[in-house]
Order: C-alpha cells, then sequence, then structure tokens
C-alpha cells in the first residue's frame, strides 16, 4: 500500500459530491415551480470509502496510481424518481447541462442485470476548483425510481452481510422480488397515464360544453329561437350520456347554424 494522504485523494471528490447534490436539488426546485411536479423524488450523495475504494481497485486490477480513471464511482450521486418515464426525463436533462461532461451511460432498466438489479447510470466528468486549480473528476449518477431504491438498498445490505455466499435460494428470491418491484413501477406508470388521459378528457369535455352552451346563447341572438331549442334538447340528452363525440359533433353542427344565420342578417 502507498504512503498516500487519502483525506487529501478523497477531498476534490468529496466536493464534487457536495456540489452535485446542491445542484440537483436545486433543479428538483426549479422543475416544481415551474411545471408544479418534479421528475426528481430526493436526491443523495455519498463518497466511497477507503476500504471500497481499496476492496474495487483489487476486484478490478486497477493499479494504485490509476484510481482517478479506473473508478469511476468514488463519487456517487443517486438521484430518485416516482415513475420509470422521470428517469429518461431526468438523464435528458444532465446531458444537456454545461457543468459536466457525459463520458458514458449504462443502461441497466433495458438491460437489467443478472441480480435483477434496475438503475440507470450516467458517468459524467466534473470539473471542481481546488487551492491548486481546476481537477476534474469522475462521478456515478445513478438514476433509479423509488421501487427500485427500494429493492437495490435491501439487496445490498444481504450481499454485504453474505459477501459471495448468498444462498443460491435467496439469490432466486431476491431475482423474483426485482421483477415484482419492477411489476409495480409498470402498473404505477399505467395507473398515471390514464390518470392524465382522463384530467385531459375531462379538460376537453368542459371545453366542449362552454363552446355549445355559448353558441346556443348566440342563436337566441340571432333570433334563431326554434333552431336554439332543438339544439338545448340534443345537448341534454347528449351531456346525459356524457358522450363526448357527440358533444363535438354538435357542436359543429351549431356553428353551421351560426353561420348560416350570420349570413341570412347580411343579406
Ligand atoms: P429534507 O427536507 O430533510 O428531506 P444531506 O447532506 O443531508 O442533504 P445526504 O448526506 O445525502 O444529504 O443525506 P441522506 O441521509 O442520504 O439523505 C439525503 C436527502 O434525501 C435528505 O433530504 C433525506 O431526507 C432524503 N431521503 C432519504 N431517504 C428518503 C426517502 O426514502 N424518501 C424521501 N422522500 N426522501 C428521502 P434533505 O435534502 O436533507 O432534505
Ligand atoms: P456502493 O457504493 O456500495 O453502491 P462492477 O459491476 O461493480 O464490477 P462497475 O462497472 O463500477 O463495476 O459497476 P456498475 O455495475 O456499473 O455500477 C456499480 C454500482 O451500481 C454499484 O456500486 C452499486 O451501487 C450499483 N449496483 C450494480 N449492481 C448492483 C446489484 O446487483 N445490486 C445492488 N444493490 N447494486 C448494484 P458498488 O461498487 O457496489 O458501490
Amino acid at each position: 500500500m502507498d504512503g498516500r494522504d487519502w483525506n487529501l485523494f478523497l477531498q476534490p471528490y468529496e466536493q464534487a459530491v457536495e456540489e452535485l447534490k446542491v445542484k440537483l436539488k436545486t433543479l428538483r426546485v426549479e422543475l416544481k415551480m415551474r411545471e408544479a411536479y418534479a421528475p426528481i423524488e430526493f436526491v443523495t450523495g455519498r463518497v466511497k470509502k477507503v476500504s471500497s475504494v481499496l476492496e474495487k481497485a483489487k476486484r478490478l486490477n486497477v493499479p494504485p496510481d490509476q484510481l482517478e480513471t479506473g473508478i469511476e464511482d468514488i463519487a456517487g450521486i443517486r438521484i430518485m424518481c416516482q415513475f420509470v418515464d422521470d428517469i429518461h426525463r431526468v438523464a435528458g436533462l444532465i446531458r444537456t447541462r454545461k457543468d459536466l461532461s457525459l463520458v458514458y451511460e449504462k443502461d441497466y432498466i433495458t438491460n437489467y442485470k443478472d441480480s435483477g438489479y434496475r438503475s440507470y447510470h450516467m458517468i459524467v466528468e466534473y470539473p471542481v476548483q481546488t487551492a491548486l486549480g481546476q481537477k476534474n473528476v469522475l462521478a456515478e449518477i445513478q438514476i433509479r425510481t423509488l421501487a427500485m431504491n427500494f429493492w437495490a438498498t435491501i439487496e445490498h445490505s444481504l450481499n454485504y452481510k453474505y459477501k459471495e455466499s448468498l444462498p443460491d435460494e435467496v439469490r432466486e428470491r431476491l431475482k423474483k422480488a426485482a421483477e415484482a418491484a419492477f411489476q409495480l413501477d409498470t402498473e404505477m406508470s399505467s395507473i398515471r397515464h390514464e390518470i392524465l388521459d382522463a384530467q385531459v378528457d375531462f379538460e376537453e369535455r368542459s371545453n366542449v360544453v362552454s363552446k355549445v352552451l355559448g353558441d346556443i346563447q348566440d342563436l337566441y341572438f340571432y333570433h334563431r329561437i326554434r333552431e336554439a331549442a332543438q339544439f338545448q334538447l340534443k345537448f341534454n340528452e347528449l351531456w346525459e350520456k356524457e358522450d363526448l363525440f357527440g358533444l363535438k359533433q354538435l357542436s359543429s353542427e351549431i356553428q353551421n347554424a351560426i353561420h348560416r344565420a350570420k349570413k341570412s342578417g347580411q343579406s
């Protein structure tokens, strides 16, 4: 083991993690203000412990003088999202940032690991300003849903306890649990889409109702009393049946009637 000062070695990584956490938490606040919904639920970060850095270097055969390039997750940031769609949105936002540069990405959601692990990883290079000038450090940003995080947190702690000797039966059950967590994500996404669709339908229906009722008033204004009364009856019937398609058709029929009324008023 070399006699390096580990605190000094890890310092730029500490700085990178602190800065990235502040920036990503700020992004969450800003998105919440702009869109009322933030694709980021919460952000955490950590610097790898010296013992874990050494263990990983040994496992990956990284020489002691190449730790900075050979180990990409000494600085680690985790971004938790509610929905799988949010992960792609957040990854897109990170790609366009000017304060870091993307090195490469690993999509462990499409290509999930044998263990069942799912997450989206982005390896980035982040410049920190030190007393000796700028230093670029590598950082790993893991983006995952709350369900993926729940699974990974528990699986990680079990693996830590059992190391390599995790019983096969437990390994299999963990894989099944990962599948169940992913199904939960899929179900939540589909419920969300249905809610969004329902919101759009509701919006559309209330717009068409306002338009039809306003246009019927206009027909009275043009003294088309009989026609207006017939349209009102038709509207009542369609509104009762919640027939959005029929209401849209009625709206264009009324538009034509108004058009005719205007024309005959002019001649
Ligand atoms: P708030 O308003 O207190 O929630 P830190 O230095 O404390 O900002 P650090 O060291 O990474 O961040 O701490 P930690 O314990 O890893 O948690 C970071 C943030 O994530 C904290 O919020 C936690 O409250 C939040 N967090 C952790 N687990 C969960 C969780 O399961 N659900 C939710 N919603 N939040 C969680 P803050 O930023 O300190 O703010
Ligand atoms: P930590 O800080 O304890 O989480 P490797 O796959 O480790 O040989 P690489 O290329 O760095 O080498 O790995 P990878 O898989 O791209 O990303 C490494 C990190 O992803 C891990 O960090 C974990 O945080 C997470 N990860 C990857 N696979 C699993 C898994 O099966 N279960 C869980 N719970 N997490 C996983 P570390 O090094 O474990 O560090």
